[in-house]
């Protein structure tokens, strides 16, 4: 290739693979219903910092004090989303450079604990997080790791067992937050149990974070230790993470743990991302997107329960509904795979108290954050619930074929009304 064509060829004229991928990618996010509740749909304005050459700036260390030279934009980008999410969030103490909300958790663990410390965490079934202390996961292999449950018939954090259950353990560390709890957690009674037990309480709001900035959510700062979140879900931006914190107590342990304690050098696009998201999320209307996403996830919740679909805890706080399907007699990779042939996107997921098998899960996860971005309101969400049941009614009928096909016509109608990136 000429040097000409390394800098002007675009994607399109150079590799049809994946351009042909990326265009398919496109297609698809336009005419699917995208009902992943970690998923949203970037501004183009977010895009643009992505796609940016800043991509090609190497950079360790933090503004003011790098390993390598050329930083004076990448500074300026990287105090913008400390600036910017500082005003957010109101705290004192924010790191930009996470890669992700698991390398925010995986660094909190490396400047609080030692390897063999105690943790105790909402466990995976009832809706934690594999990076607080799941088997698998690194912070379930090098640390003590305990978790808490949701009460069977409610669904919901008994947190009078949470506290037993941290006075018997005696954590260093008491997690807050996951990945499928519908629900808002009690942080002034976290901090309570943190207290009495002499444990650092962390709070892990990246499913919540955009409801947080949006006022519609209680904020976890003036309680929690530490809080870590992704920009990605519910803050509408690019892949990664953030740590902040209310002081600056931990800040020099926190500075460290991140670099070059768990990442090396900074994805500066992202930084940048990070910036234009957090700068979106300050305008007024995010506010009002906050107040429409969680109206959605109600009206849905309410829709899917209304036909006789059981939804854990009765509801939703938040942007989350989690569905029990068990006793329609299916698994939820057959529901998720059926609303899929219908052009829905959901993923499976474990209920309180379910199978470690995932093939076995009986819950479906649904989120309105994206659908919401796209312009969906209460109206298309109580559509969505119903073509949702319909679909699940009929999964070991005669008629799903038919169920599927009418299905997609509802679903292209919808996507057709609320086009993006076009
Ligand atoms: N934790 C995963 C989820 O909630 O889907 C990825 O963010």
């Amino acid at each position: 290739m000429s040097t000409k064509s390394h800098f002007h060829d675009l994607l399109c004229d150079t590799d049809a693979l994946v351009a042909e991928a990326l265009a398919s990618e496109k297609k698809r996010q336009q005419s699917q219903i995208e009902l992943i509740a970690s998923e949203n749909m970037v501004s183009r304005a977010v895009l643009d910092a992505l796609g940016h050459e800043i991509a090609n700036k190497t950079l360790e260390g933090y503004p003011g004090n790098r390993f390598h030279g050329g930083s004076d934009y990448a500074d300026v980008v990287e105090m913008a989303v400390i600036d910017r999410a500082k005003k957010l969030f109101d705290c004192e103490y924010v790191n930009a450079q996470p890669h992700s909300g698991t390398q925010a958790n995986q660094a909190v663990f490396f400047a609080l604990l030692q390897p063999g410390d105690r943790t105790l965490s909402l466990g995976l079934a009832a809706g934690g997080h594999l990076s607080h202390g799941a088997k698998p996961n690194v912070s379930g292999r090098w640390f003590d790791a305990h978790h808490y449950k949701v009460a069977r018939d409610t669904g919901l954090i008994d947190y009078d067992a949470v506290e037993r259950q941290a006075q018997e353990v005696k954590p260093k560390l008491l997690i807050a937050g996951g990945s499928a709890y519908p629900r808002e957690f009690d942080f002034e009674r976290m901090r309570v149990i943190a207290d009495k037990v002499n444990a650092k309480l962390l709070v892990d709001m990246a499913h919540f974070a955009g409801l947080v900035a949006a006022g519609v959510h209680p904020s976890p700062i003036p309680q929690a230790d530490i809080v870590t979140c992704t920009t990605t879900k519910t803050l509408r931006g690019p892949r990664g993470g953030l740590i902040l914190s209310r002081s600056d107590e931990w800040a020099k342990k926190l500075q460290s743990a991140i670099f070059p304690g768990v990442q090396g050098s900074l994805h500066t696009q992202v930084i940048a991302a990070k910036a234009v998201c957090l700068g979106e999320a300050l305008q007024p209307d995010f506010k009002l997107y906050g107040r429409r996403v969680k109206a959605n996830a109600i009206r849905l919740a309410g829709v899917l329960q209304a036909r006789g679909i059981d939804v854990i805890s009765g509801g939703t706080d938040t942007h989350l509904v989690l569905l029990d399907l068990s006793s329609k007699g299916i698994t939820g990779q057959r529901a998720q795979d059926v609303l899929y042939a219908a052009n829905i996107t959901s993923n499976k997921n474990p209920i309180p108290y379910d199978s470690t098998r995932p093939s076995e899960w009986v819950g479906l996860r649904l989120g309105t954050g994206a659908a919401t971005t796209r312009g969906f309101g209460e109206d298309e969400f109580e559509q969505v619930g119903n073509i949702i049941a319909d679909l699940i009614d009929n999964v070991t009928g005669a008629n799903l074929d038919d169920q599927i096909t009418s299905a997609q016509h509802s679903v292209a109608n919808l996507c057709g009304q609320f086009p993006i990136y076009s």
